[in-house]
């Protein structure tokens, strides 16, 4: 697999949003060169032809990596751990225990807090223009992510200091991106959910990956 590394051209569509920066988090973690192209969301750059003929969902992040082409941003950061990120610990062996756990908890963290929670409240505030205004949404989701969270919460209280236990894996990229975007929404986060904030947005894969995250 390191062969690929080093031969295959690889190259990242999309920055400016949460979902953008788990891949450039994850490259940065694995320190993997990759061309970029920050195209946005909401700007019309993900409708063009050639994006469109790449990704027909018309959405951002997705990744190349030589023959491959990737959506999702989930998927992309355990493609990218699984390929290059096993020696450095950055997700469990295929077929441990400590893969199931590792799913379990990327799955969670993609629906219960971004899909179902997160862009729930989003839709209705900030782009109740196009989703319309709808309180009683915007609660049941506020409660619906507090509720939810708790689990990591409770875990990293009593085990930590990752959701693995003593490895930083892709998982805590998809749950960190979940809980920032949640404090931009003003959703209240406990004591111990702003401190593993804290640590996992300290690590210079996260400075680098934020970095390169940014819309010109
Ligand atoms: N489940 C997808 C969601 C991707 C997504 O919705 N991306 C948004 C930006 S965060 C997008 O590209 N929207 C299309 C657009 O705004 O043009 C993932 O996690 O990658």
């Amino acid at each position: 697999m390191t062969e690929k590394n080093e031969t295959s051209r690889r190259i990242l569509w999309g920055a400016g949003t949460a979902r953008t920066l788990r891949a450039h988090w994850m490259l940065h973690e694995l320190g993997i060169a990759y061309e970029m192209r920050p195209i946005g969301s909401r700007t019309g750059e993900t409708q063009t032809a050639e994006f469109t003929g790449l990704n027909p969902r018309q959405k951002i992040p997705l990744l190349q990596d030589g023959d491959l082409t990737l959506a999702e941003s989930a998927a992309i950061v355990t493609y990218l751990a699984e390929t290059y990120g096993q020696p450095a610990g950055l997700i469990p062996p295929a077929g441990s225990p400590e893969r199931a756990k590792y799913f379990e908890w990327c799955f969670f963290t993609m629906m219960e807090l971004d899909a179902h929670t997160l862009y729930v409240i989003r839709k209705h505030t900030q782009l109740a223009r196009i989703y319309g205004e709808a309180a009683d949404a915007v609660r049941a989701a506020r409660e619906g992510f507090d509720k939810q969270v708790r689990v990591a919460d409770q875990l990293l209280g009593s085990k930590g200091p990752f959701l693995l236990g003593g490895s930083f894996t892709g998982a805590d990229i998809l749950l960190t991106t979940c809980l920032s975007w949640a404090q931009r929404l003003e959703v209240p986060l406990s004591a111990t959910l702003q401190e593993y904030a804290e640590r996992t947005t300290s690590r210079e894969g996260y400075r680098l990956g934020f970095a390169a995250n940014q819309r010109a």
